[in-house]
């Protein structure tokens, strides 16, 4: 059983647009839960397991899995029919994971980095800046028109996520901001978003 902890406008939105992209909404039970926000509103849910009270979370059969990269290789891996993500095994899988991981461990610290703006020897060692990262989105956008090249994968959803919620955030650059306007006007994006406004919706009301 597959069960789903998200709270709306936030980073687990790239899940629900992965399950309504992979078309495996009847396999998973989606609950919504609160999280505390930036602006003070919210709050910790005692019903959402993951350790740190964040989203997303997904259980499989009692095992909590977070963390959006981790979760999507585990949806893709076990939807391998699904079509968003190479078959495990081949080297265009090793390169989605590699996307996978990059993302958590540069693309996204990276860019909060700039967004903060932090800088140290230490952290420009590690990951290098939000300029290096784009550099490499950019050249692999070069080749696309996604990131796998010819084929929408999940790595499309999660390495678009942060320039969809913070386009001041996003490099002027017309490929990387082209790319992020394709994955925004995808069907499953539009209609997960307007979905998700509704579930804001309803937490404001229930607050
Ligand atoms: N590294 C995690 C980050 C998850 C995360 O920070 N989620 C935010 C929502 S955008 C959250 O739950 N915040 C609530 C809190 O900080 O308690 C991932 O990629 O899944």
């Amino acid at each position: 059983m597959l069960t789903l902890f998200h709270s709306p406008e936030s980073r687990s939105v790239a899940i629900l647009s992965l399950i309504e992209e992979m078309g495996i909404q009847d396999w998973i039970d989606i609950r919504t839960v609160t999280i505390p926000r930036m602006d003070g509103s919210g709050g910790r849910d005692p019903s959402n397991p993951h350790p740190e009270g964040k989203v997303p979370a997904l259980v499989h059969d009692g095992q909590v899995i977070t963390e959006r990269a981790a979760i999507i290789l585990h949806l893709t891996s076990l939807f391998p029919d699904a079509g968003l993500a190479p078959r495990v095994g081949t080297p265009d899988w090793g390169t989605f994971a590699m996307w996978m991981a990059w993302y958590q461990g540069v693309l996204e610290p990276t860019f909060i980095m700039e967004g903060a703006g932090v800088s140290h020897p230490w952290l420009t060692a590690a990951m290098r800046d939000h300029k290096t990262a784009a550099d490499r989105l950019r050249a692999a956008l070069k080749e696309g028109p996604w990131i796998m090249g010819n084929d929408f994968s999940a790595a499309d959803i999660l390495l678009h996520g942060p320039y969809a919620w913070f386009p001041e955030g996003t490099p002027d650059d017309p490929l990387i901001r082209d790319w992020v306007d394709r994955c925004k006007a995808r069907p499953a994006s539009v209609k997960v978003r307007a979905e998700d406004a509704r579930r804001m919706e309803a937490l404001r009301q229930a607050a």
